[in-house]
């Protein structure tokens, strides 16, 4: 198939989804054509059947607000005409699945090339749900959207469930779980070999991966650590960045702890460090799924997050990680300092959480599902 993919490039998780989606969909022989206005992050190194397209916006001095969404459509109806797309896939539903509309109305018109129904799939990934979407001056054309679109997936059923309360969308919505790379995101001699680079041999290792957004809870995994530094000599990495940082920054220092924290900003080649750790905490307000637990739980580091959203559906208390109350940040350092004081639990729940990555969310079972779903929609179209 040939397939137009647009996401988020640079921040968040849907980004990230939308990449390894068609790094993978590429390795399996199809043409993958991602549209946006910068590269995806992800997508470090030419790779056969990948094409990206960049989304130029002209900056007209009448433009106090640039209009993407335009620019976006006409690029996707472009790459389209031109690359003969079977589909295009949006990742995260505003402003993408809008574009994604307007351009199948282009293909459909006098004016194109060869006329002709260009389908589109939108992912629901979260916040375009749970919090932008929902707001009243998008949820009219969030919904129409994404009732419009010719196939709609969900990364978890907590999320489907909530589009269904929010907007009543009359399209069926298929739950198509996140995945993860199981060949990559491991936990290999190479990557512990790495561990001396942040601790010492008799200190374990707390880490966290985010965006730094408010919805992180980014002060909660500072006041976990502290916890947990006071029981267990211990290292916490913080990857990533955004606006947060700087206030765990600040907590960081004022509780004394800053030498024992390693903030290391953006990274890429996540796979190579996150094996390194012992625990990872995510102690979120809301997660629609939850896709730096999983990225951890494939390397063999036991997730401590909170029993939110889509969650539950990734972490299984108790076996392959603690699910706590959002806030209760006792309770999630007190997890926390049980496993990493009991070397067979932690080694225990830590190969539980690879081999129910394995089983339940790895690429190779995930993919055909995307393909299945656009088979779907391609033959609903003809
Ligand atoms: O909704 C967001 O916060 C943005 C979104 C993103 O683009 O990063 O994150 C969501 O999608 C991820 C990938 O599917 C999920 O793993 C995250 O749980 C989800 N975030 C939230 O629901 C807060």
């Amino acid at each position: 198939m040939r397939i137009g993919i647009t996401c988020y490039p640079t921040y968040g998780g849907s980004g990230v989804v939308a990449t390894e989606l068609g790094l993978e969909l590429a390795q399996r022989g199809h043409q993958v054509h991602f549209i946006s206005y910068s590269q995806p992050i992800r997508l470090t190194e030419p790779q056969p059947n990948i094409h990206y397209h960049e989304v130029e916006v002209s900056r007209y001095p009448l433009f106090e607000y640039p209009p993407y969404d335009l620019a976006l459509a006409t690029r996707m109806a472009e790459v389209a005409e031109i690359y003969e797309l079977d589909l295009l896939h949006v990742h995260y539903a505003i402003p993408h699945s809008v574009s994604a509309m307007l351009a199948r109305q282009m293909l459909g018109c006098d004016h194109a090339r060869t006329r002709r129904h260009l389908p589109y799939v939108t992912t629901l990934h979260g916040t375009d749900i749970t919090l932008v979407g929902a707001d009243p001056s998008y949820l009219p054309i969030t919904r129409f959207s994404i009732d419009q679109s010719d196939g709609v997936t969900s990364i978890s059923s907590y999320l489907k469930q909530r589009t269904l309360e929010v907007f009543e969308v009359r399209t069926p919505i298929e739950v198509i779980p996140n995945f993860v790379n199981c060949d990559l995101y491991e936990r290999t001699p190479e990557v512990m070999q790495r561990r001396s680079e942040y601790a010492r041999a008799d200190e374990k290792i707390l880490v966290h991966l985010s965006n730094f957004r408010p919805v992180k809870r980014i002060p909660d995994v500072i006041e976990i650590f502290d916890r947990v530094q006071k029981q267990v000599p211990s290292r916490l990495l913080m990857i990533g960045d955004g606006p947060e940082r700087s206030r765990a920054e600040w907590l960081a220092v004022n509780k004394g702890i800053h030498d024992k924290i390693e903030f290391l900003g953006k990274q890429d080649r996540i796979h190579e460090k996150l094996g390194v750790a012992d625990v990872m905490l995510l102690p979120s307000e809301l997660e629609s799924f939850g896709l730096a637990a999983l990225e951890a739980m494939a390397c063999e580091v036991v997730p401590i997050a909170t029993n939110e959203g889509g969650v539950p559906e990734v972490i299984d208390h108790g076996k392959t990680g603690f699910l706590a109350a959002v806030g209760d940040v006792d309770t999630m350092a007190n997890y926390a300092i049980e496993v990493l004081s009991d070397d067979a639990k932690l080694k225990r729940m830590g190969e539980a959480a690879r081999a129910s990555a394995q089983a339940r969310f790895c690429a190779s079972k995930i993919i055909p599902l995307y393909e299945k779903h656009y088979r779907a929609v391609l033959d609903r179209s003809s």
